[in-house]
């Protein structure tokens, strides 16, 4: 771990990735820090194609880049199309950090997920519960491609000096969140649902799984605020966890959600649906000891994303 300070102001900065949820709140938390903020669309710049990022890289010449760009989803959409999920994220991450290293770039920050760690491993879970022991079969796929990009980011460190460092964020949620129900995650399903629900009057709404699984939930905002915190002052090629600490089982949140929605109807539980891990809290010792925490409580969270859904999306 170094002290010294990576600033963003002045530097050309990259947001791979900044129309999805991440993305988009990297760029909101960016806009105060003096920096150029470096974005490409779709149509510019296919991510898969990897001459294609090296020959935008070597042009645009990003001094820094945040590495949000990635295939994500629910339980379902993880379960049932694995072959995208593990092609595109290895794809993405392998394009953009070989890219990284040939184009100069001084640093990179990227993005895994909470479900790198294995399906049973003890709770909370610490950075070193990596690889030690099988991971959850709903969401390997996805897990094996981000687990590839902590090492990859740990082998252009040791045999190329290269200043790329990884965060593994909890279950997020937030504005820009995709509410689609076959592919999005249980927060804005349940909000979509239950909002439905009170809307058309219906008395019920339907959860998947026991709803006995716990999660830890973390409003995107604070995950940009910690992202930047990290790209200013880590440097280390130990992966970061960044979350709240806190968890809750998918029945209390649904009732949570039921309460800022304003729907008093009932659940009805689909245990033909997976329930997936049974508990995923992360251990937030380390990134609580360099000096960040998360700041937005889950019902002021869950309050602003209802917002956002009903509004402006
Ligand atoms: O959010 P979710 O899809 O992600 O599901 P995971 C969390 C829990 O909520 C599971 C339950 O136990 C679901 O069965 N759930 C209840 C629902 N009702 C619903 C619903 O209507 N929609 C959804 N989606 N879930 C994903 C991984 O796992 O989380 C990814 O597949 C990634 O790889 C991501 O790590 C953060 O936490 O189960």
């Amino acid at each position: 771990m170094t002290e010294t300070a990576f600033e963003l102001a002045g530097r050309r900065v990259w947001v791979a990735g900044h129309r999805g949820m991440v993305g988009s709140a990297i760029v909101r938390r960016l806009a105060g820090e003096g920096c150029e903020i470096l974005t490409a669309g779709r149509a510019a710049l296919d991510l898969l194609r990897q001459t294609e990022v090296e020959g935008w890289m070597a042009e645009t010449r990003p001094q820094a880049v945040f590495l949000a760009a990635a295939k994500v989803g629910g339980i379902l959409a993880n379960d049932t199309r694995p072959a995208e999920f593990i092609y595109e994220n290895l794809a993405i991450e392998t394009n953009i950090i070989h890219a990284a290293w040939r184009t100069g770039v001084e640093k990179l920050l990227f993005l895994g997920s909470s479900c790198i760690y294995p399906k049973l491993a003890a709770q909370p879970m610490a950075e070193d519960a990596l690889m030690t022991g099988p991971l959850e079969p709903t969401n390997q796929c996805y897990a094996l491609a981000k687990i590839a990009g902590i090492k990859m980011c740990q082998a252009y460190r040791r045999q190329y000096g290269c200043d790329f460092i990884s965060a593994m964020p909890t279950n997020l949620y937030g504005p820009g969140d995709n509410f689609d129900l076959q592919s999005s995650h249980v927060v804005p399903a349940l909000i979509r649902k239950v909002h439905d629900a009170k809307v058309q009057g219906h008395a019920g709404v339907e959860i998947w799984g026991t709803g006995n699984p716990r999660r830890e939930f973390l409003f995107v905002d604070d995950l940009a605020d910690g992202l930047v915190y990290l790209m200013k002052h880590y440097s280390d090629d130990q992966h970061v966890n960044v979350g709240t600490g806190e968890d809750i089982t998918i029945r209390d949140l649904a009732a949570l959600i039921a309460e800022v929605v304003g729907f008093e109807g009932e659940f009805v539980f689909d245990t033909g649906k997976p329930d997936g891990t049974p508990r995923k809290l992360l251990d937030v010792g380390l990134m609580n000891g360099l000096g960040w925490q998360a700041k937005t409580r889950l019902r002021d969270g869950l309050r602003l994303t209802c917002d956002w859904y009903l509004t402006d999306r």
